[in-house]
């Protein structure tokens, strides 16, 4: 049995007697209302799912389990999933075990290569990602031991079974996604002296000299890894995931979501704003040039990609994290400089417009720049890296719903009408 199992398997049953207990004591105890506004608006604020991987605060960003992300961003992406999983770092023998057990399930079935190159040219490389994990659902233990009759105690093992699975083959598939799409040359395979993190960097392809792409693939994949489960991905997965819908099956639909403009696709809107922005001066523009642009994008009714937050009311911690990076980095790099730039006027712009609520920038602001620095320049391409990243998240809440019994979810919905008759009232 691996580590993590052990470890899990002794927490469980503590995990599930307190849920147990918080239903069976206090079920009908008040924690939330829900105004109009809030089922007009997206169900924002209503407290109506059960977390554990990570947190979100308005004026915080993310923490995991009690870690502000920015005390985790030298940590690996591994310790990260061990850490959301478990509520505790990995000691090095955990870690190590952990990566082992990953390199070991990193084989990509033969026919998921043939669905690859069977794809049209000029696919979205976010469709051919969800599509290739509904296709892998082929592989899936849970699955095969729910047809046999699988005692629900035991979900949670099979849904870690399939999500190790998974966290193991998704940088490879989506490493060979640019490499085919993008027609870079052949597949790379992983190599097995490399971590997690570096590995997908490394299968990639980019020369990586002065070992800065390694250090930024894996930050990168600790930033985007979980974001509690209201977002869009991550509640897609949750919902499906409830239906005993297998890990493959629940992480292709919740990265489907990803694939939205408003979500993990701003990644690619925000640079190609930015390039946008180049090609239109020619130049690197001057603040009033930047201010004008911005505000005439507004005025066409269009977002500023990269800013605002269904969540936030801050700067987010994740583009704290990216900015010092190229700060470090990339100081000079024009599209970086941009990005800098857009962060000092941007905000300004939104509060004056006075409809954002958060007028802050988010995880996907800066990171755009950053890739392109390194190599990565096909922008259509930076969603499906998010994505390999979210898969350590959506698949940790995933094993601890199982875990807990989390019953089909069901919420209830009302007509127009009800609501106008209701609030006569
Ligand atoms: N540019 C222009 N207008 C914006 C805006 C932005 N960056 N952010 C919000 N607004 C507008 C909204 O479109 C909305 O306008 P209407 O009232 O005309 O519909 C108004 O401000 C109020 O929106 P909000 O309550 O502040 O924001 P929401 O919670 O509805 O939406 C988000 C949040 C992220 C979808 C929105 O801020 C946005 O569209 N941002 C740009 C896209 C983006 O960066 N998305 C990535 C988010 C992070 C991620 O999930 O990866």
């Amino acid at each position: 049995m691996s580590l993590l199992k052990a470890k899990l398997a002794s927490q469980i049953p503590n995990l599930r007697e307190r849920v147990r207990n918080l239903g069976k004591n206090h079920g009908t105890k008040l924690i939330s209302e829900v105004t109009v506004e809030q089922v007009l608006g997206g169900m924002r604020g209503v407290k109506s799912l059960v977390c554990d991987t990570s947190e979100v605060g308005l004026d915080t960003g993310l923490i995991i389990r009690g870690i502000p992300i920015l005390e985790l961003t030298n940590k690996l992406p591994e310790e990260v999933l061990w850490l959301m999983l478990t509520g505790e770092l990995p000691n090095d023998a955990e870690s190590k075990d952990l990566q082992e057990e990953l390199k070991k399930r990193s084989e990509v079935p033969e026919y998921i290569w043939s669905l690859l190159k069977a794809f049209p040219k000029d696919a979205h490389p976010m469709s051919i990602l969800t599509s290739l994990i509904n296709a892998l659902e082929h592989e899936s233990k849970f699955r095969r031991e729910y047809d046999k009759g699988m005692h629900k105690d035991i979900y949670w093992e099979f849904a870690l079974e399939d999500s190790l699975d998974l966290i193991a083959k998704i940088p490879v598939i989506a490493a060979a996604i640019y490499r085919v799409r993008f027609v870079k040359g052949e597949i790379i395979k992983p190599n097995p002296d490399l971590d997690w993190g570096a590995n997908f960097a490394y299968m990639i392809g980019v020369n990586d000299n002065v070992n800065e792409w390694y250090k930024l693939m894996r930050m990168y994949m600790v930033l985007h890894c979980d974001h509690e489960s209201g977002n869009v991905s991550a509640f897609t997965s949750h919902v499906v995931g409830s239906a005993l819908s297998d890990a493959y099956y629940s992480l292709a639909a919740g990265l489907n979501g990803l694939a939205g403009p408003l979500h993990g696709l701003a990644n690619q809107e925000c640079l190609k704003f930015v390039l946008e922005l180049l090609n239109h001066f020619g130049k690197l523009p001057g603040d009033e040039e930047l201010k004008k642009y911005a505000s005439e994008r507004l005025a066409k009714g269009l977002v500023i990609p990269g800013y605002g937050h269904a969540v936030l009311r801050v700067t987010d911690p994740r583009f704290t994290a990216s900015i010092e990076f190229g700060k470090s980095h990339i100081p000079n790099d024009e599209r970086f400089v941009i990005v800098e730039k857009l962060f000092n006027i941007v905000p300004q712009i939104l509060i004056e417009q006075g409809k954002a609520k958060d007028p802050w920038p988010n995880v996907d602001a800066a990171t755009g720049a950053l890739l392109y620095h390194y190599g990565v320049k096909e922008f259509e391409y930076y969603t499906v890296i998010f994505g390999v990243s979210r898969s350590l998240g959506i698949c940790s809440q995933l094993i601890l719903s199982r875990a807990t019994g989390e019953p089909i979810t069901r919420p209830k919905s009302i007509t127009t009408s009800w609501l106008e008759k209701a609030v006569l009232n």
